[in-house]
């Protein structure tokens, strides 16, 4: 039977993992995949994480199922610290589902379900995997302007202008905060408008909320998410915990709705929760029992706040150095932009072969589109990193 198959196109950033994993230069510098590192170039597990889990070992008396819609506390947590009260919870419903990917999977399954073949408007560029999450199913795919190539910001009146002509069967997926691939994100003020526009539309807003917490702090970048559920009638939204606490390999999210009233709030969620019994039957609970563990613990919760305050406030420090030492030896203001991103990513806007000769030429390995995480920035070798950056582009 498989002889009727070809190659499948792999995904270029896990490739790059594997090749950065390869390269035998005890000098090379990653910062190609979306994984937080520390000062030693370590993606360590949280202390409240470790916490949680021994209290976990301890205390679980049973491992038997707990259904489709999984972990029930860990969900009414995630919606207090996602949403807490931007919209009233008669309307919303949530689901944990295996990472902020699955949790996509199963409401781009559910937007389907709903309008099937509707159109999913993503930013230009986003994150590889929202494409072939749609495609699969059954979505189509088209962009509206967001990267800005000459300022590294947001092509805010462009964008805007897109989503004004978009109409009540289409899906717009924004990123909730912390944009992936470019770190550009939008002001409070353009999130009022595109929350104004949204309304104006009824296009159906769909948030991808990924890095909560890793860009300005937990409630600033809940702000475009929280305004958008005010704004709009109906609303999805893909959580994950994989960065914020770390979990990444726990496949721990949740896939949450918002309809217009509680009857069709309850009737989307029997078709979601359908989906769910129709692809893995349940969610696995390990990651989702820590998190919940976390949030309802008030020691363990500021634990953890503390330790992802310092995991954010090091990817600033870095974003600041690294811009600084740049303008520093080019006399330029051209990589400020670097600085004022925010979240793991930045797209600096380099050729493919520039990107390729520093992987050659330094072992410094970045997204072959530029993007580098700026967690995989070692502090002590930001000058070195951009002597070789001003290098490669002369
Ligand atoms: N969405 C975006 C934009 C991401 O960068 C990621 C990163 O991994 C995810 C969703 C989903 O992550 P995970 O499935 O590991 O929770
Ligand atoms: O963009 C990133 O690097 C992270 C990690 O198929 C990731 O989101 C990358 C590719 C992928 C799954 C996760």
């Amino acid at each position: 039977m498989f002889e009727t198959l070809t190659k499948a196109p792999g995904d270029k950033i896990l490739a790059l993992m594997g090749e950065y994993a390869a390269d035998p230069r005890p000098t090379k510098i990653d910062l190609g995949v979306g994984v937080y590192k520390d000062e030693q170039g370590v993606t360590a597990v949280m202390s409240a994480v470790r916490k949680a889990e021994q209290r976990i070992l301890q205390n679980e008396k049973t491992k038997t199922y707990l259904g489709i819609a999984g972990n029930k506390g860990f969900g009414a947590a995630v919606l207090d610290l996602a949403l807490a009260d931007s919209v009233d919870r008669s309307r919303v419903r949530i689901a944990q589902a295996p990472g902020g990917t699955g949790s996509l999977w199963v409401l781009m399954q559910l937007v389907n379900r709903a309008r099937p073949g509707a159109t999913v408007w993503v930013s230009d560029p986003t994150w590889p995997n929202h494409n072939p999450i749609a495609e699969n199913s059954g979505l189509k795919v088209k962009t509206y302007p967001y990267f800005d190539t000459e300022t590294r910001g947001v092509r805010f009146e462009q964008m805007l202008a897109a989503l004004d002509g978009l109409g009540k069967d289409d899906v717009v997926l924004l990123h909730g905060c912390c944009h992936n691939p470019t770190g550009a994100n939008l002001t409070p003020d353009q999130w009022d408008k595109v929350a104004a526009s949204l309304a104006r539309t009824g296009a159906l807003p769909f948030i991808d909320l990924a890095y909560l917490g890793f860009g300005d702090g937990l409630v600033e970048d809940a702000y475009g998410t929280r305004k958008v559920l005010a704004s709009v009638p109906e609303a999805l939204v893909a959580f994950s915990g994989s960065k914020n606490f770390g979990l990444y390999r726990e496949r721990v999210g949740a896939a949450i709705l918002v309809a217009r009233d509680a009857a069709q709030a309850d009737i989307a969620q029997s078709q979601l929760l359908n989906i769910i019994r129709g692809a893995y039957s349940q969610p696995p609970d390990h990651g989702a029992e820590i998190i919940r563990t976390i949030l309802e613990d008030a020691a363990l919760r500021v634990e953890w706040e503390a330790e992802l305050n310092l995991m954010r406030g090091r990817m600033i420090r870095l974003r600041e150095k690294l811009s600084e030492a740049i303008r520093q030896r080019s006399n330029s203001k051209d990589f400020d932009f670097i600085a004022a991103h925010r979240g793991m990513f930045s797209l600096l806007g380099l050729d493919n072969s520039v990107v390729e000769h520093l992987k050659a030429n330094n072992g410094i390995y970045m997204i072959g589109d530029s993007r580098i995480n700026v967690a995989g920035i070692p502090e002590d070798r930001v000058g070195e990193l951009a002597d070789a950056l001003l290098n490669a582009i002369k």
